[in-house]
C-alpha cells in the first residue's frame, strides 16, 4: 500500500493527500515529526516533506508524487482530457507553487512561528507579488474551480496554499493580497468537499504535535 510520509500541517503534504482522498486510493500515513534527519535525507534528497513511499521505492517533490497518482490511478482523472487542456491545469499550479507559494514563504518564519523578517526582504516579497498575483489572476478562473469547470489536480493545490498566502500577507503587510481575488468565497466552495473538510482537520488536530516538534 502506498505510503505518505510527512506531517499534517505541510501544505505540500495535505496537496498529495488530497489527490489521494479525492481518487479514493487507499494509503497509510506516516508522520516524520521527530524522525531523524538522516533517516528523511535517504527518502527525500533535501529532506523536505512529503514523500511517497511505493512498491518499486520512494518518490519525492509534491508534484511529482500527484503526477505518479494521476497515472496509476487515472480515475476519477484530475487532470482534463487533451494534452493542452492537461498542461493548462499544470501551467496553473506551477503559477501557484512557484510565483506564489515559494514567493510568501519567505514570510511565514514571522508570520507564523515567531520569527523575524527583514524590512527589505518585506519589499522584495511585495514587489514580486505586485507582479505575480496579477499574473495568476490572468490564469486562474474560479468558475467554479480554480481552472475552470472540472475539480482538478490545481484545486488540490489552491486549496491548500492559498489560505497561507491570505494569512501571511495580511500577518506582516496587514492586508490580504489576494483579496482582489474572489479566492476567500472559492475556498468556502471548496471546504464544502469531504476531502476538503478531511484534510483540514486532520491540520488542525496536527497542529499542537506540530507545533511541539517545532519548539524542540
Ligand atoms: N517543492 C517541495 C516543497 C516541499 C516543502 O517545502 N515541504 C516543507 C513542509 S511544507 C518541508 O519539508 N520543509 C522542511 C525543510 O525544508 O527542511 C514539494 O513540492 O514537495
Amino acid at each position: 500500500m502506498l505510503k505518505l510520509c510527512g506531517f499534517a500541517a505541510s501544505n505540500y503534504y495535505n496537496k498529495v493527500k488530497l489527490v489521494l482522498l479525492e481518487k479514493n486510493v487507499p494509503f497509510e500515513e506516516c508522520v516524520t515529526l521527530g524522525t531523524p534527519k538522516a533517516e528523511i535525507l535517504a527518502k527525500s534528497p533535501l529532506g523536505k516533506v512529503p514523500y511517497l513511499e511505493t512498491e518499486d521505492g520512494t518518490l519525492a517533490e509534491s508534484q511529482v508524487l500527484v503526477n505518479y497518482i494521476e497515472a496509476r490511478y487515472p480515475q476519477p482523472a484530475l487532470l482534463p482530457a487533451g494534452p493542452f487542456r492537461a498542461a493548462k491545469v499544470q501551467e496553473l499550479i506551477t503559477f501557484i507553487e512557484l510565483h506564489l507559494e515559494l514567493v510568501v514563504r519567505e514570510l511565514y518564519g514571522a508570520a507564523f512561528f515567531g520569527g523575524t523578517v527583514s524590512d527589505s526582504t518585506k519589499e522584495r516579497v511585495r514587489k514580486q507579488l505586485a507582479k505575480n498575483i496579477p499574473a495568476f489572476a490572468q490564469l486562474a478562473k474560479f468558475s467554479p474551480y480554480i481552472a475552470g469547470e472540472e475539480f482538478t489536480l490545481a484545486d488540490c493545490v489552491a486549496v491548500c496554499h492559498l489560505p497561507l498566502a491570505i494569512s501571511a500577507t495580511k500577518k506582516i503587510y496587514g492586508e490580504d493580497l489576494l483579496a482582489v481575488l474572489p479566492v476567500k468565497d472559492y475556498l468556502k466552495r471548496m471546504a464544502e468537499r469531504p476531502s476538503v473538510a478531511k484534510i483540514n482537520a486532520d491540520r488542525v488536530a496536527g497542529l499542537p504535535e506540530f507545533m511541539a516538534s517545532f519548539a524542540k
